[in-house]
C-alpha cells in the first residue's frame, strides 16, 4: 500500500459547471472513484490517484504549490492566476498539459445595448467591471486603452444597470445571460475550456510514471471522442477514391477478400465523426457492406 506522499492528487472542481465533465474523463481513464463522507476528496480505489475537490480559483495555487500534482481547471482561470502572480513578481510553478475539449466560453467585454460602441476609442476613460481584473488589464495594457476595471466577485451583469460601470467584461457561452441584461459582445479577449496543469515541482520516479500514464489515457480518450471504426468491401480499382473519402483516417488496412480477386476489404480509424453523407459518398465510389462502429478505447 503506497504512503499517502506516494499518491498522485488531482485537483478538480467541487461543485460547478466543470465538476461532472472532469469526473467523467477521469472514470473513462479506468479510474474508479469514492467520495469520503466530507466530500472533498475523491479515493481512486483502483489506482494511487485521488481527487481533491476544491472551488475552481484554487486550483491553480494547489498545483503551483505543489499541494496537487495535475489539475482540472479553465483556462480563464489559468490565465488569470498566471497574470496575477506574473503582476506580483512571481512565476506559475504549474505548466498547461492539454485542452480537455469541454467547458467552452470565451471571455468578453460587452456593452448597453443603446451604447453606440465604435471600437477600442470607445472604451477610454471608461469603467470596465469586471471579476479577470488580470485579463481585463492586460488586454488595455497592450492595446494601450486607458480604462479602469471594476472588480465584481460576481452578477457582474447588473453593473451598468446599477450605474458602477459603462461596460462589463465576463465569461459567455450561449449569451442569453447578456441578451437577458440588454448587453451585446464587443470584444473577446480570450477563448477557454477545461485544461490539465501539471505542477513543475518534480516528481519521484514512481510518480511521473503514474502521471504519465493517466495523461496518456485522457489524450486517448479524447482522441476517441469522435473517432469511428468504419469497415467496407470496395472494387480494387476504387481504393484511391475510396480512401480520399474515408473523414480524417491516416493509413487504412486493406485485405484482400477470398475468393473475389476485384474486391478488398477496407478497415479504418476515422478521426471525425462519419455522417450519412460520407456514406452516401463511399457508396457511390463503389463501397458495399459498410459498417461503421464507435471507438471505445485508443492508444497511441
Ligand atoms: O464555486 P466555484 O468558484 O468553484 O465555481 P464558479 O462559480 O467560479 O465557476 P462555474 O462553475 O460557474 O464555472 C466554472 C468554469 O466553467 C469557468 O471558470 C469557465 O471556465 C467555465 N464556463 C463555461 C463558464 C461558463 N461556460 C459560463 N457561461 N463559467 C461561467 N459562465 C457564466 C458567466 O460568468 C455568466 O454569468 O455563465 C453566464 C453566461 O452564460 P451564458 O450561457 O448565458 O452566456
Ligand atoms: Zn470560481
Amino acid at each position: 500500500m503506497e504512503t499517502p506522499e506516494q499518491r498522485i492528487k488531482v485537483a478538480v472542481q467541487k461543485t460547478g459547471r466543470l465538476t461532472d465533465h472532469s469526473i467523467d474523463l477521469l472514470e473513462r481513464c479506468g479510474l474508479v472513484l469514492t467520495k469520503s463522507k466530507d466530500q472533498l476528496i475523491c479515493y481512486g480505489e483502483n489506482m494511487p490517484i485521488d481527487l481533491l475537490l476544491v472551488r475552481d480559483d484554487d486550483i491553480p495555487a494547489l498545483v503551483g504549490d505543489d499541494v496537487c500534482d495535475l489539475g482540472i481547471v479553465g483556462l480563464n482561470v489559468v490565465e488569470e492566476k498566471r497574470l496575477s502572480m506574473e503582476q506580483n513578481g512571481s512565476k506559475g510553478q504549474f505548466k498547461q498539459i492539454f485542452e480537455l475539449e469541454f467547458g467552452h466560453c470565451r471571455l468578453s467585454i460587452a456593452a448597453p445595448d443603446e451604447a453606440r460602441y465604435e471600437g477600442h476609442n470607445s472604451l477610454e476613460k471608461t469603467k470596465i467591471a469586471t471579476s479577470y481584473v488580470g485579463l481585463l488589464t492586460d488586454f488595455l495594457t497592450k492595446n494601450n486603452i486607458d480604462a479602469e476595471p471594476v472588480y465584481f466577485s460576481g452578477a457582474v451583469e447588473i453593473a451598468p444597470k446599477l450605474g458602477r460601470a459603462d461596460f462589463i467584461c465576463d465569461l459567455v457561452s450561449t449569451g442569453s445571460t447578456l441578451k437577458a441584461n440588454g448587453l451585446s459582445e464587443v470584444e473577446t479577449l480570450l477563448q477557454s475550456e477545461a485544461v490539465v496543469i501539471q505542477t513543475l515541482a518534480p516528481l519521484s520516479d514512481e510518480k511521473q510514471a503514474l502521471v504519465d500514464k493517466i495523461l496518456q489515457r485522457l489524450a486517448g480518450v479524447l482522441r476517441v471522442h469522435d473517432s469511428k471504426y468504419i469497415m467496407l468491401h470496395a472494387p480494387r480499382s476504387a481504393l484511391a477514391d475510396i480512401r480520399a473519402l474515408l473523414p480524417g483516417s491516416e493509413a487504412p488496412t486493406v485485405m484482400p477478400l477470398e475468393g473475389n480477386d476485384d474486391k478488398v476489404a477496407i478497415h479504418a480509424v476515422c478521426r471525425e465523426n462519419v455522417f450519412w453523407e460520407t456514406l452516401e459518398n463511399l457508396k457511390a465510389a463503389g463501397a458495399s457492406s459498410l459498417l461503421v462502429l464507435p471507438v471505445e478505447k485508443m492508444l497511441a
